[in-house]
C-alpha cells in the first residue's frame, strides 16, 4: 500500500472542478470511457490498471478491455454510424434490461419469502414466474458502496466507495457506459448517491456514468416533496409520493421505446422503504395495524413495541412500491416489451428493524445483508418459478446482466457472471461470498457498536471476524434468526477453523489485508469527521 498512489487530499470543491473541467465534456456514446485527468478522483494503482479507457474515436488506449469487447464495441459503433438496418436485423435482438432498485428492502419482507404480514402481490407474482436468488447478499450493506458495486461490478475496496457520500470515479467503467457502448439506450430515474457532492446538487452529464435519459437526485428521503434534476440545473419536483411519480415516468419511457430499434437499459431507483417509515400514502398506512404484526423472534423484548410500530410503516412503503411494480409490469405487457426484457427487482441492502436489538444496516446479520433478487426474462429464462441458492453479491449483478444480454464483460469487472447459472447451468461460485465493513460510519459509528469486519456468508453459515478475532458464527439452517452465536465455542472449533480458512483464502485472493478503517480513509484521502463519516452540508 504505497501512499504515493493514494489520494485524494483535495477538498470537494477542487475534486469537482477537476471532474467538471471542459475537456472532460464529450458528447454522445463515447462519453463512456473517458481517460482520467490527473486531478480527477483517484484510486489505488491496482485499480488504475484495471480501469478501461476508451478514446472518443474508438477504443483501448491500454489493454484494458477484452478484445472481444473491443470488437463488439466497434461493430456496434459501425452500426450506429449507418451500417444499415438490414444487417442489424439479422442479429438476434438483445434483451432490454429494466432494473428496479429499492432502498433498504430486506429479503424477508416479501410474502413470497414467507413473511406472514407484508402484502406484496405483484412481487410474489414475479417470484412465481421467474428466478429467485434466495441468498442474494449486499456485501457492504449500505447505500453508496452497494450502488458503486452494482454499476462497476467491482468490490468496494477496488472502486473505493466504502463510505456514503464519496464520489464514484467519473471515469469508472460502469453499467451505463458498457451497455451504451453495446448499442443500448440508457436511462436512470430516481436515487443515485454516487456523486459525492452533497445530496441535492445538480449532477452534470459527465458525472452520470453513461446514462443518457436522466431524472435523478443524489439522495432524499422526503418522499412527498422530492426533487430531481434532468439535463439542466433547474430543480424539479416529483408530484406526490416520489416512487409513484418515478414509476409513471418509467412507464412513459417504456411506451416511448416500445417501437425503438435499439434495446434499452432502464434503472428505476426508489427511495423507500428506507426510513422515514411513516410517510407512505395514507391508503397503504391504513393496511397495517402495528399491534397485529408478527415480529422476528430475534427482536429483544424491550424493542418489540417500537419494532412493531416501525414495521407497520416499513410495510406500508413496501406495499406502495409493490403497487408501483405492478404498474410497471402492466406497462411492460401493454407495450409488448415483456417477452424480451430482463426485469430485475432488488435492493441496495436490508434493514435490521429491531432484530438483534439493532436498527438500519451496515451490520453483518441477515436482516441487513440479505436482499430480494427476483429476475424474469421470458424469452431467455422461461417463465417457470425457480429458486437458486448461490450467494450472489452486489458486484455480481453487472456481469450477470451483461452475460444474460450477450454483452462482453469488461476486464475491470471483479464479480461473477451468474447468467449461465440463471439459465440452469453450473454455479460459477463456491457457495460463499464476502461481507465487510472497511470503516464504520454514519448510522453505525463506533459509539453504537460500529466496527471493522470481514466475513463470509455461505448458503448455510455466517462467519465474521472483527479486528480482534472471530466474532460471529451462525448455522443459518439450524438457527435462521441467528440467535445462537457459535463463535469461539470449543464444540464448534472445527467448523470455525474451516470457515476461517475459507475467509482467509477469499481475502487473500482479493488482496484484502483487513486493516483498521483509518488506513483506508487515509489511502483514499477521504475527509471524515471525528466519527469517520463524510459530512454533507446540503
Ligand atoms: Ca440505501
Amino acid at each position: 500500500m504505497e501512499n504515493a498512489n493514494l489520494r485524494v487530499g483535495q477538498g470537494l470543491e477542487s475534486r469537482l472542478q477537476a471532474v467538471c473541467a471542459p475537456d472532460r465534456l464529450k458528447a454522445g456514446l463515447q462519453t463512456s470511457f473517458q481517460t482520467r485527468s490527473k486531478n480527477s478522483v483517484a484510486r489505488p494503482a491496482a485499480n488504475e490498471q484495471a480501469l478501461g479507457v476508451v478514446s472518443a474515436a474508438g477504443f483501448s488506449e491500454a489493454p484494458l478491455m477484452r478484445p472481444t469487447l473491443t470488437l463488439a464495441l466497434t461493430t456496434l459503433l459501425a452500426g450506429a454510424t449507418g451500417l444499415g438496418a438490414a444487417a442489424r436485423d439479422q442479429e438476434p435482438r438483445r434483451p432490454n434490461v429494466l432494473l428496479v432498485l429499492a432502498d433498504q428492502w430486506r429479503a424477508e419482507a416479501l410474502s413470497c419469502a414467507g413473511n406472514p404480514d407484508v402484502r406484496t402481490p405483484n412481487l410474489d407474482r414475479l417470484q412465481r414466474q421467474g428466478v429467485q436468488f434466495v441468498n442474494a447478499v449486499s456485501g457492504l450493506p449500505v447505500c453508496s458502496p452497494m450502488r458503486a458495486s452494482l454499476l462497476t461490478g467491482q468490490r468496494p475496496l477496488t472502486h473505493g466507495v466504502f463510505l456514503n457520500d464519496v464520489p464514484l470515479n467519473p471515469a469508472a467503467v460502469t453499467l451505463g457506459k458498457v451497455f451504451a457502448a453495446a448499442g443500448y439506450d440508457t436511462a436512470y430515474i430516481g436515487k443515485w448517491h454516487l456523486n459525492g457532492d452533497g445530496r441535492s446538487a445538480f449532477i452534470p452529464r459527465e458525472r452520470r456514468q453513461g446514462f443518457d435519459y436522466w431524472k435523478v437526485l443524489e439522495c432524499t428521503h422526503d418522499y412527498n416533496h422530492s426533487a430531481y434534476y434532468a439535463d439542466g440545473p433547474e430543480k424539479l419536483y416529483w408530484e406526490g409520493y416520489d416512487a409513484a411519480a418515478q414509476t409513471r415516468d418509467a412507464q412513459q419511457y417504456l411506451r416511448n421505446h416500445a417501437a425503438s430499434p435499439r434495446p434499452f437499459v432502464l434503472v428505476l431507483a426508489w427511495g423507500p422503504p428506507h426510513d422515514p417509515y411513516f410517510t407512505a400514502p395514507e391508503k397503504y398506512r391504513a393496511l397495517y395495524d402495528a399491534a397485529q404484526l408478527t415480529l422476528r423472534p430475534n427482536v429483544p423484548a424491550g424493542e418489540r413495541p417500537n419494532a412493531r410500530k416501525i414495521l407497520a410503516g416499513y410495510y406500508s412503503h413496501c406495499t406502495a412500491l409493490d403497487d408501483c411494480f405492478g404498474e410497471l409490469r402492466r406497462a411492460l405487457q401493454e407495450t409488448g416489451l415483456e417477452e424480451n426484457t430482463v426485469l430485475v427487482f432488488t435492493a441496495d441492502h436490508g434493514d435490521m428493524l429491531g432484530s438483534q436489538g439493532e436498527q438500519k444496516k451496515q451490520r453483518p446479520w441477515d436482516e441487513a445483508i440479505r436482499v430480494p433478487l427476483l429476475l424474469r426474462w421470458p424469452k431467455g429464462l422461461g417463465a417457470r418459478a425457480r429458486q437458486l441458492d448461490a450467494p450472489i453479491n452486489s458486484e455480481d449483478l453487472l456481469p450477470t446482466l451483461l452475460g444474460l444480454c450477450g454483452v462482453p464483460i469488461p476486464k475491470t469487472v471483479e464479480g461473477l457472471d451468474y447468467s449461465r447459472y440463471a439459465r440452469g447451468g453450473r454455479n460459477p461460485g463456491d457457495g460463499a461470498t464476502v461481507v465487510l465493513c472497511p470503516s464504520p460510519f454514519g448510522e453505525w459509528v463506533r459509539r453504537v457498536g460500529g466496527k471493522e469486519y470481514r466475513g463470509v456468508r455461505t448458503t448455510r453459515y455466517t462467519y465474521v471476524r472483527d479486528l480482534s478475532g472471530p466474532w460471529l458464527l451462525y448455522d443459518n439452517q439450524a438457527d435462521p434468526y441467528q440467535t445462537n452465536n457459535l463463535a469461539n465455542q470449543p464444540r464448534h472449533a472445527r467448523l470455525q477453523a474451516r470457515l476461517d480458512t475459507l475467509l482467509a483464502r477469499k481475502l487473500k485472493e482479493r488482496h484484502d489485508e483487513f486493516l483498521p478503517g483509518a488506513a483506508y480513509i487515509k489511502q483514499w484521502g477521504y475527509e471524515v469527521d471525528a466519527q469517520g463519516t463524510v459530512p454533507y452540508a446540503r
